[in-house]
């Protein structure tokens, strides 16, 4: 703790503060999960009264999003967004069960690459039981399986000037001037690096459904739902993200929710 700055002690003294008097007043949480004052387990609000640097200094960078067990799993992953994406590449792959998709991974990085689903499945697995918080007020345990981001971008290996993962979505949300608004996340390396990001092709022991993000998504257990991207096309890594879009980082986070959310 003798590293932190006056200005940050501060900082870190408000939002230990801020842990102390949460609640989850509002939300409704499908999954009953013992005692909701806990305040480990109150996430929604959290990332307003927390800065990252603060986050992360308090629970270290690499700390981990908790685990479940099977049992833990008492309903189906609630789909939400996007459930039925109608781009015309993604309706070119559906047909055929998605044989024919390709992960493309670029951008600031020495080695770019094109991954098919037999490739990602033929990585080191990961599956993790990990609760799904919406802002929206809805949490959901699953179970997710697939490579971990981590062992896609040992693979591409990414140029020192890369500082954030940019994930493209098959999806559209809308049409802009410029054209469709796809859905978009990014992440900066240390979340994308994180041993529970993972690269998910199958939800509770199947492949991934349309409706939650098939053929393959993102899963971010240490952060809120809409970083977990889903119907994934391509990963970009960049400097900055200031002139993608709206400049925020994300679909959702261009409307106003944080880029860190971390829970
Ligand atoms: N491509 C894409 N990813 C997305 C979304 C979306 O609309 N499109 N919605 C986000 C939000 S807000 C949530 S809560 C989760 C929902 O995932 P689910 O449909 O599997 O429950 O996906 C996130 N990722
Ligand atoms: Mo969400």
């Amino acid at each position: 703790m003798n590293l932190i700055r006056p200005s940050r002690r501060h900082l870190l003294r408000a939002g230990v503060a801020g842990l102390a008097t949460l609640s989850l007043g509002g939300c409704k949480i499908l999954d009953s999960l013992g005692d909701p004052s806990d305040p480990t387990r109150a996430i929604v609000g959290k990332a307003d009264r927390l800065t990252m640097a603060a986050q992360r200094l308090l629970q270290g960078r690499d700390a981990l999003a908790p685990e479940y067990t099977r049992a833990d799993i008492v309903q189906q992953m609630r789909p939400n967004g996007s459930t039925d994406p109608q781009t015309g590449a993604y309706l070119k792959l559906k047909p055929g069960g998605f044989a024919d998709y390709q992960l493309k991974v670029g951008g600031l990085v020495a080695s770019p690459g094109s991954f098919s689903l037999a490739d990602l499945k033929g990585m080191p697995q990961r599956s993790q039981i990990t609760r799904h918080d919406c802002v929206e007020g809805w949490s959901v345990i699953a179970e997710w399986t697939g490579p971990q981001l981590s062992t896609v971008i040992e693979k591409v290996r990414p140029k020192a000037e890369a500082r954030y993962a940019v994930f493209h979505c098959y999806d559209s949300m809308g049409n802009t001037l410029s054209g469709p608004q796809y859905y978009y996340e990014s992440l900066d390396m240390i979340a994308a690096m994180h041993p529970q990001t993972l690269l998910a092709h199958s939800l509770n022991g199947a492949l991934l459904p349309v409706e939650n993000g098939a053929p393959l998504r993102l899963r971010v257990a240490t952060q809120l739902g809409y970083k977990s991207a889903k119907y994934l096309r391509a990963i970009d890594f960049v400097e900055s993200f200031a002139d993608l879009d709206g400049g925020k980082g994300g679909y959702w986070e261009d409307l106003g929710y944080d880029w860190y959310a971390g829970s």
